[in-house]
């Protein structure tokens, strides 16, 4: 099977966050391999109303499954999480965003890969960053680079809680 690497983000901001982000945690690796999961962040919301300060997270994932199957996934794992959408960039039990997929670049409104916001948000770069040190955002660099440029006030690294990396249900591959 040919395998792909995608970086993805969560986001939760209403109800029990930590548990929205575990529950999101544990059903990615229900589908696909975790390689990595960041810390949880405590950040200040960006854009939108006023609403309450977001836990966000970064899951760095292999998988089998195409892109248009990763987002679908991250859509039922949303659904799941009985988030409703009313507005955009407005308060929500859970948020699971493709951040990238291999080094894809589309401007498929349905799934723009890389996420179009992501090289400019601290709340996104600075959890990716502990996740993938190495990490790159195709066309646009580093994410280590990347966090140098962006205000980093209002986001900031909780010692707890800590997701659980799940053991993965995933068959080897050999
Ligand atoms: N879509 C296109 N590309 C992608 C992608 N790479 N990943 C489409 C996921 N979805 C993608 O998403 C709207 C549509 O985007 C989907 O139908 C999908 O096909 P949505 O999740 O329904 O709506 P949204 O999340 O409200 O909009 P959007 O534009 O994804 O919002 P953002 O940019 O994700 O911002 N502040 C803090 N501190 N922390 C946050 O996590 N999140 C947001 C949401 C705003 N402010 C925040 C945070
Ligand atoms: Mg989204």
């Amino acid at each position: 099977m040919c395998m792909s690497r995608a970086v993805l983000a969560l986001g939760a901001n209403l109800g029990d966050r930590a548990a929205s982000l575990q529950t999101a945690v544990d059903a990615l690796a229900e589908s696909t391999k975790v390689l990595a999961v960041s810390g949880v962040y405590e950040t200040a919301p960006v854009g939108g109303p006023d609403q309450p300060d977001y836990y966000n997270a970064v899951v760095v994932v292999e998988t089998g499954m195409s892109a248009s199957d990763l987002l679908a996934l991250a859509q039922v794992i949303e659904t799941g999480a009985h988030r409703v959408r009313l507005e955009r960039w407005g308060p929500r039990t859970l948020d699971v965003d493709v951040l990238v997929f291999d080094d894809v670049i589309s401007d498929d409104p349905v799934l723009t890969l890389p996420h179009p916001r992501a090289h400019e948000r601290a709340f996104v770069l600075a959890p990716w960053l502990e996740a993938d040190p190495h990490g790159v955002i195709p066309g646009r660099g580093a994410v280590a680079d990347l966090l140098d440029t962006v205000a980093s006030a209002g986001v900031r690294r909780l010692d707890e809680p800590r997701l659980r990396m799940p053991p993965s249900r995933m068959p080897e591959v050999h």
